[in-house]
């Protein structure tokens, strides 16, 4: 039973909503836990075809639980380990999408930028707060977000820790549509259907493939989208996506 996260599915679409809104869904390690187990139950499951990570209308998630974190120490860290569970985030084969309401902070922000495409509220703020703690984002943070905005403009906002607005966050390529607050969920499930019509073993190819490409050169890269290019010929959804056109009639996909 979850504590701290609402699962449930509509048509193919798994949906998890990080449910303690009494502190904006600060993210603490047992959240964080049923977040990921949530994830990989998706992701077995082949009546899922996309996952959709939303929170409520205030916040996405503000950041690492504050109060927790104030109990580790270097040691409790490295014993635990529990960057581990978010390395598991980016092992999902099936598409992410971040539904984005209020805030997105550190861990929050994080979290969304482990999803594959972001949909968020003209209102969304994204930023890194860790500076004003002492600390810097440990969650991939730096990462993803140099790969996405360059080495200044990440250390910029990195370093004066500022929340950035959604246009902001658009105009970088940060995320991938501003709508207004209350279309937020429907906007995220309009496209989370869309893509859950596409066959599926294409998309977690291309989602294979499209993230290798921040970390390959060309040619290994050309040489991994090649690989999966030959598998996807090995599926049923091929024929019947390329049978479809043929006989002028919609494809059926079945993941197969
Ligand atoms: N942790 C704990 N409680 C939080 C919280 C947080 N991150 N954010 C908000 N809350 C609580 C507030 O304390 C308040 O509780 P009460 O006072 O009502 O008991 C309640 O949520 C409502 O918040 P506010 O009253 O502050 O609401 P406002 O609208 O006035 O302000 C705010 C919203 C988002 C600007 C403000 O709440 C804020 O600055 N929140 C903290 C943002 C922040 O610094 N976040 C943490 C960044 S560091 C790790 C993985 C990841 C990370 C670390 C470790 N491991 C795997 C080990 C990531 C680190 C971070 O995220």
């Amino acid at each position: 039973m979850n504590k701290f996260i609402k699962a449930y599915s509509e048509d193919g679409v798994g949906v998890i909503q990080l449910d303690r809104p009494e502190v904006l869904n600060a993210l603490n390690r047992g959240m964080v836990e049923e977040i990921v187990a949530q994830l990989e139950s998706f992701d077995r499951n082949e009546l899922i075809r996309v996952i959709v990570l939303k929170g409520n209308e205030k916040a996405f998630a503000a950041g690492a639980d504050i109060e927790e974190m104030l109990e580790e120490t270097s040691l409790s860290l490295e014993l635990l380990n529990p960057f581990a569970e978010w390395d598991k985030i980016s092992l999902i084969k099936k598409p992410i999408l971040a539904a984005v309401n209020g805030f997105a902070l550190g861990g929050g922000f994080e979290l969304a930028l482990h999803c594959d495409l972001i949909i968020a509220s003209e209102d969304a703020k994204f930023g890194f707060p860790e500076v004003k703690l002492g600390v810097l984002p440990g969650a991939g943070g730096t990462q993803f977000l140099t790969k996405v905005m360059g080495v200044r403009k990440a250390l910029e906002w990195i370093w004066l820790g500022e929340q950035m607005t959604a246009d902001v966050a658009h105009h970088y390529g940060v995320i991938n549509r501003i709508v207004a607050p209350e279309l937020v969920e429907e906007e995220t499930m309009r496209l989370a259907h869309q893509l859950a019509k596409q066959a599926p073993i294409s998309l977690r190819l291309i989602k294979e493939a499209v993230h290798a490409a921040a970390d390959l050169t060309l040619l290994e890269g050309k040489l991994l989208e090649r690989k999966n290019f030959y598998l996807a010929f090995s599926s049923e959804d091929q024929k019947e996506g390329m049978r479809a056109f043929t006989e002028k009639r919609p494809p059926s996909f079945r993941g197969r």
